[in-house]
């Protein structure tokens, strides 16, 4: 893992690694509408966290969300095996040009944030949430991630880590960042 760099007066912080290693609050999955797993981190978290994880979102579809998580919305669970004391599920939105759904990919963050804050988490961890199957821009994705941040996390008590899978993907959120004129 390479060293992290930080924003926002240390509160928004970046690392190149796997999510599912991280001593956080909680660790959001970009999880879809079935809530029930599938591949990339979604399946990662899964498999990491055994599988009491299946039964507890099994739960949830049945108790909260008969039809499915919607897209931008936000459902907890434990984190079971993993060191992350809960998992935020969330479903991006799958990209689309003609359509603009950075509302959506935004509401994922603010909304894992708020739920954090109402559980009185004071750490939680993001993947790259839509840039990977979805298919989401990367560069675009990351302004979203970053508005958010910066409109939310000056106001509570939580510190947020974007957790990036590739180097590539660190350098590219970092470029985006300076574009922004977010210093560091
Ligand atoms: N730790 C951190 N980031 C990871 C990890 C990991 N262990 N594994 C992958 N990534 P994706 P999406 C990165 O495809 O685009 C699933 O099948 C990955 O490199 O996991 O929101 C779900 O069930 C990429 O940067 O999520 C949905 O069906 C980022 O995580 C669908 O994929 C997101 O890639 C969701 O697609």
């Amino acid at each position: 893992m390479t060293t992290a760099m930080t924003w926002m007066s240390g509160k928004l912080r970046i690392i190149q690694g796997d999510i599912t290693t991280l001593e956080v609050d909680a660790i959001v999955n970009a999880a879809n509408h079935s809530l029930m797993g599938g591949g990339g981190v979604d399946g990662a978290i899964h498999r990491a966290a055994g599988g009491e994880l299946k039964t507890a979102c099994q739960d949830l579809r049945q108790k909260q969300w008969p039809e499915g998580l919607p897209d931008g919305e936000v459902a907890m669970t434990p984190g079971f095996n993993l060191p992350a004391r809960y998992v935020i599920h969330t479903v991006g939105p799958v990209y689309a040009k003609t359509i603009d759904k950075s509302e959506l990919l935004a509401n994922c963050y603010r909304k894992s944030l708020a739920l954090a804050a109402q559980q009185g988490l004071h750490t939680i961890a993001f993947p790259a949430i839509s840039t990977g199957v979805y298919g989401y821009p990367f560069d675009q994705a990351s302004e979203i991630v970053l508005k958010v941040m910066a409109e939310k996390l000056p106001h509570g008590d939580l510190t947020a880590t974007l957790c990036f899978f590739s180097q590539q993907d660190m350098d590219a959120f970092r470029q985006v960042a300076s574009r922004m004129g977010y210093q560091r």
